[in-house]
């Protein structure tokens, strides 16, 4: 059965994944944005659904001061016992904590804080039932993968330290996952670091504190070597075993927009089957030598499952089936309760956010905290952008919408941001568009408008492709952004200029597209949509 890669795309980065019974579930680091740790439910690894997430609270989660691309590294989520475990890093506040819940759809507990540095922690039971914590650390100055017996309720350690793993030659290991298989203890580790020399390692041992032994086709997956791949940086895995038997690899990855090495949606979630050789090691993919994809050819699960039966479809190309997954995203204003997709940047004052489900608007109300501010929560509540050619749609009042700068904007953090926004100055109402790139950031556009046309509304179509942002506007008597209706551009700007590669602090995050007001009310009619365009024939 085909499917296509990634499997969450957008900025969802470092997952971890666990099957109970037919269901899986797979959770990514958040950083600076609230709440933190989403949980993605499918049956058949390719339609996933946002169910929630695990960092609900703010004693949960704090990220008062976060830097960008602070706060949440790199999850785990394990299943033993009728308990769900979620262990992770807030690196803005106290470091390793695991948390845990009967019911992953419920309320999380709260952190339970785990007296060891280093970042990417993971849980595995043994046999025996004991539970072991393994993380990147130091052990006696030197730099490995550092492991431990735990209680995994209360964080208390229950043994001493044991350095089991300084990486397979690769900088940075980290990332390190343990499973028991055919009597092995196995060791997975992400070396290279997070960008183009990412890789994935296996080694394994007969015991849990090793010495562990090398997989002698290191690394499991790896596109370093794979230039005139879109996918690259592949990295952070974790395996999972189906109920036929059948292993998969998570794990992350980025797409570049074009042959430059750069990309804009973030480190997304990638998926590869997994078979092991006659040697007991694990194999990834079918292309011999750990490279993998876009499309890819596999035993999927769930092939019985409502998911499967209503998204399989011929492929043209191929003539085979393959399962669809629709990444087209449609965020309704006539309901009580956020969408789910919606996520804040840093712990919100939810008093500053209103959803009014009658007349189906959604009110923000902006401070003085802009969107160009470091380390504070301005008024903004954004999505993941999925997909290179996407066409967002949006409405708002005009009249009602009374703050110094309302309005939607391609967001990455508050060093680069493109925005077109409804402007209150002393002159009147205004349509606006800026840019800010670094240190940078001008308004390129102000159009007046006619104070005969307060009563209408404003329409924000935003289309997007491998180059840029095409932002544009019309001044309707209506709040259906699909009616026939002559939209004028108003500014553009470059994928480059939102680019992780390009940002002036290490970043892990990816584009999203953000609702945001500054001193004053932004009021949003109807609701948002993001429609997934063809991605046309292109060559790196
Ligand atoms: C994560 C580390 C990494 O904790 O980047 O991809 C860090 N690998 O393992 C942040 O995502």
């Amino acid at each position: 059965m085909l499917y296509k890669n990634p499997i969450i795309p957008g900025y969802n980065p470092d997952p971890s994944i666990c099957r109970v019974g037919s269901d899986f579930y797979l959770v990514n680091s958040t950083f600076e944005f609230f709440p933190g740790v989403p949980i993605y439910h499918s049956r058949n690894l390719v339609n996933w659904e946002l169910t929630g997430y695990c960092l609900t609270r703010r004693s949960q989660l704090e990220l008062e001061g976060c830097r960008n691309s602070g706060g949440i590294y790199a999850p785990t989520i394990r299943y033993h016992k009728g308990t769900f475990y979620m262990i992770t890093t807030n690196v803005t506040d106290k470091g390793n904590f695991v948390i845990h819940t009967d019911d992953i759809n419920g309320e999380w507990s709260e952190p339970a804080w785990i007296d060891q540095g280093g970042i990417d922690p993971s849980l595995f039971w043994d046999d025996d039932d004991k539970c072991y914590y393994c993380s990147t650390g130091v052990l006696d100055g030197v730099r490995g993968i550092v492991a431990f017996e735990i209680d995994p309720l209360t964080g208390e350690i229950l043994s001493d330290k044991h350095l089991i793993s300084e990486g397979c030659g690769g900088q940075c290991a980290e990332g390190p996952h343990i499973y028991r298989k055919d009597g092995f203890y196995y060791l997975m580790i992400a070396e290279g670091g997070t960008e183009y020399a990412h890789r994935e390692t296996m080694q394994r041992s007969d015991n849990i504190y090793g010495p562990y032994i090398p997989c002698p086709h290191n690394p499991i997956i790896s596109h370093k070597e794979y230039k005139k791949s879109e996918i690259q940086a592949t990295g952070h895995a974790d395996l999972v075993e189906d109920e036929n038997g059948n292993w998969w690899l998570v794990f992350l990855g980025i797409r570049r927009f074009s042959h430059a090495l750069l990309h804009n949606l973030g480190r997304e979630t990638f998926l590869a089957p997994v078979t092991w050789d006659e040697e007991g090691w694990p194999v990834v993919g079918y292309n011999g030598n750990g490279t993998i994809e876009l499309v890819m050819d596999a035993p999927l699960p769930g092939s019985d499952c409502a998911d499967t039966i209503a998204n399989t479809v011929i492929d043209k190309s191929t003539g085979l089936p393959l399962i669809h997954a629709d990444h087209s995203i449609n965020i309704d204003f006539h309901t009580d309760s956020l969408d789910k997709r919606l996520q804040f940047t840093r712990n919100p004052d939810m008093s500053r956010y209103l959803l009014n489900s009658a007349n189906g608007t959604l009110t923000l109300t902006g401070t003085d905290i802009t969107l160009n501010e470091p380390g504070k929560s301005p008024t903004i509540l954004s999505f993941k952008q999925p997909e290179f050619t996407t066409t967002l749609t949006a409405a708002m009042s005009i009249k009602d919408s009374d703050a110094r700068r309302c309005g939607i904007a391609a967001y990455y953090n508050n060093d680069y941001h493109y925005e077109i926004y409804i402007g209150n100055d002393d002159n009147g109402k205004y349509i606006g568009f800026y840019k800010h790139i670094h240190d940078m950031g001008a308004e390129l556009a102000r159009i007046p408008v006619s104070r005969e046309d307060y009563n209408l509304h404003l329409l924000v179509r935003i289309d997007t492709d491998r180059e840029g942002y095409t932002f544009s506007y019309a001044i309707a008597d209506t709040v259906n952004p699909g009616a026939r209706i002559a939209y004028e551009k108003i500014g553009s700007g470059l994928n480059a200029g939102l680019s992780t590669e390009g940002t002036r602090t290490m970043t892990f995050t990816g584009t999203l597209f953000s609702l945001f007001a500054e001193n004053g009310h932004g009021v949003f009619e109807n609701g948002v949509s993001l429609a997934i365009n063809p991605d046309e024939n292109y060559t790196l």
